[in-house]
């Protein structure tokens, strides 16, 4: 397809002002096609970018070895460039509009220059049904289209439903690296330096420009750019939630069904979550979504989700057949990895893959790797971040419900994070501003999913929104105190805090997580249905001792200490929200919230005067 064949007057328009900026070699309108996918892989593999996998063990599968810049999303290169300051909020980097266009137009003058520019047209949400969203991404990357083709649903289908003049959000992308004549990428990954990289989001008026980086979420638009940051404002001003959450399906062994969705920071196990394999018999998870879900009020004033995505770019070390089959299978072919390690034979292999590495390998640096499991210090053979894009309807978990235009009903919301202490294993809000609140001073230990920030240090995470959120988190908070009081209370979703992450003073993971957190997942199906043992306590409601069954390997001691209210720790945790968290708001901080505050602190301050269970 051509440029003139664009029946869209106003993206034709667009693409020619872009690429008489950028002057690329070619442009190229992606039509979706299988046969696109093939060509553009073909090329990649035969210019030394993509090495392709053995087709007897991964078949249609290559990896990809990044630029050591280009490995993680860049947080601190990343911008809510409002009108005015203030609506990014504190949480948000900002430059003034004009300023940052003018210095990115002079960044992509002349950009794609000996490279092909690509038109993807893409649907975020099944095409042409009500909630979806249309974009379209410029690039310069192939490895950029290939993977937005896993990622959401490309081609001419969206043109159709664009019509002539239907609206859609423009993402414009480069991966900084023009070519001069002759010269070409030499199998090396193109990006610009860190200095240079900007992912731009221009909430007014809904465009993102990302520069300099060709990796996952800076460089696959429609994922957290458009479905998060630049849809969380119109979900604001339309009246719905779009959430950095997995959205999952759980049925008793009656076969009666819950839908959960759960916020998790970054690398924090909601891939994990969505495709559990329960320990308990009987009971059966389904996925519908693994990282971004948006929720709306149906006609019924029930909360619904739906998976934006059509596929999923996960973190491929820890997933092994124990951990996460599901994942291994749905990434068993078809599927692009980045950064993994190479066996001789060109399978994959990473850390906490399940099985020792085979032989020499090529690391995710291009050199050869022997693993040597007596040097604790020996460097990993994949990038701590490095990810597999695999389509959604390769899981097996996949549940039959998930393109369903109309999404599911939530019954539950989980948050949750890497938190060592004090947070136990599971609590129940008592009610929606309360769950709020729990989302709101959300901690993680930070993970290599950020390039830029230093792994292991707590941090707030709101609602695993902080990186995400397109504009003030403090109004974002109101938004979904707003949202509480849109439908009637028995129809809001029950809101819980979970920790699969406490460790013991020697460093151990006291619960085993993965597959044995559908334990939990049955609790909080039970208190959704109201027949949960629990007990209320300072900071909510939580399970009784024998309400959770236990695992192998966890003690009464172990389940004692996970469901323990930690006082002196919460102390410190209200300490740190009323002196470095809340304070960052200002006047937008909901006085809900402020409120839930002073009701922790007292209940843990009275909380032997008579409710106490610590
Ligand atoms: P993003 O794609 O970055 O948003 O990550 P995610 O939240 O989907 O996290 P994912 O499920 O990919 O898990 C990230 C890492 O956490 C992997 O290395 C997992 O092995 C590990 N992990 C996931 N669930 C658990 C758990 O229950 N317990 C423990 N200890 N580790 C877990
Ligand atoms: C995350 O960092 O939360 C991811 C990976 O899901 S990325 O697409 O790079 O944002
Ligand atoms: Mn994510």
């Amino acid at each position: 397809m051509k440029l003139q064949d664009l029946k869209h007057a106003g993206l034709r328009k667009w693409v020619t002002e872009v690429a008489e900026l950028t002057k690329p070699e070619a442009i190229v309108i992606c039509d979706g096609s299988e046969a696109h996918y093939r060509q553009l892989m073909d090329e990649m593999i035969a210019s030394g970018l993509a090495t392709p996998l053995n087709p007897d063990k991964k078949p249609g599968c290559v990896n990809f070895l990044s630029d050591v810049s280009d490995v993680a999303r860049v947080e601190n290169r990343t911008y809510i460039s409002s009108a005015k300051q203030e609506d990014a909020g504190p949480t948000n980097n900002w430059i003034d509009p004009v300023g940052l266009k003018k210095t990115l137009n002079g960044l992509y003058d002349g950009s794609m220059k000996g490279r092909t520019m690509y038109v993807i047209p893409f649907s975020m949400g099944p095409i042409g049904s009500n909630i979806a969203k249309i974009g379209v991404e410029i690039t310069d990357s192939a490895y950029v289209v290939t993977n937005m083709m896993i990622m959401t649903r490309v081609g001419t289908k969206v043109l159709d439903v664009l019509g002539n003049d239907g609206y859609y959000v423009p993402c414009l992308h480069s991966v900084g690296k023009p070519l001069a004549e002759g010269e070409s990428d030499h199998g090396k990954w193109p990006c610009a330096p860190i200095e240079k990289k900007y992912i731009a989001h221009f909430p007014e008026t809904r465009e993102i420009w990302s520069y300099g980086s060709g990796y996952g979420g800076n460089a696959l638009l429609g994922k957290k750019c458009l479905a998060l940051r630049i849809a969380s404002v119109i979900a604001r001003d339309e009246g719905w939630l779009a959430e950095h959450m997995l959205i999952l399906k759980i049925s008793n062994p009656e076969g009666v069904v819950k839908y959960v969705t759960a916020a998790f920071p970054s690398a924090c196990g909601k891939t994990n979550l969505a495709m559990l394999v329960p320990t308990i018999p009987g009971w059966k998870v389904e996925t519908i979504g693994d990282d971004i879900a948006w929720m709306k009020f149906g006609k019924d004033g029930r909360l619904y989700a739906i998976n934006p995505e059509a596929g999923f770019f996960g973190v491929a070390p820890g997933t092994s057949k124990d951990s996460n089959p599901n994942a291994l299978i749905a990434a068993s072919k078809n599927t692009i990895f980045t950064n993994v390690g190479l066996t001789e034979d060109k399978d994959i292999w990473w850390e906490g893959i399940g099985y020792d590495a085979p032989g020499k390998l090529t690391d995710w640096t291009g050199n050869e790797w022997v693993q040597n499991k007596a040097d604790k210090s020996q460097k990993p053979a994949a990038h701590p971040n490095a990810r597999f894009t695999a389509p959604a309807a390769q899981c097996p978990s996949i549940a039959p419900e998930w393109e369903d235009p109309n999404g599911v009903p939530v019954d539950a919301i989980l948050f949750g994070g890497r938190r060592p202490h004090t947070i136990p294993l599971v609590h129940q809000a008592r009610d929606w501003n309360h769950g709020v609140f729990l989302g709101s001073i959300v901690g993680s230990e930070i993970t290599a999913a950020a390039l830029d920030l230093k792994v292991g240090t707590v941090r707030r995470d709101p609602f695993a929104m902080l990186p995400f959120c397109g504009y003030h988190m403090g109004e974002y908070f109101k938004h979904w105190i707003k949202i509480g009081t849109r439908t009637t209370v028995d129809k809001l979703p029950k809101i819980f805090y979970v920790n699969w992450f406490r460790k013991t003073d020697d460093g151990k993971w006291l619960w085993p997580g993965y597959g044995e957190n559908s334990r939990v997942l049955k609790w909080v199906f039970e208190a959704c249905a109201g027949t949960a043992k629990s007990v209320d306590t300072p900071i909510g409601i939580m399970p009784t001792i024998d309400a959770i069954d236990r695992p192998e390997g966890v003690s009464e001691a172990d389940m004692a200490e996970l469901l323990k209210v930690d006082r002196e720790g919460w102390l410190k945790e209200v300490e740190d929200v009323r002196a470095n968290h809340y304070p960052k708001f200002g006047e937008h901080l909901p006085k809900e919230l402020s409120h839930m505050l002073d009701v922790l602190e007292s209940n843990l301050k009275d909380c032997c005067g008579g409710k106490c269970c610590c």
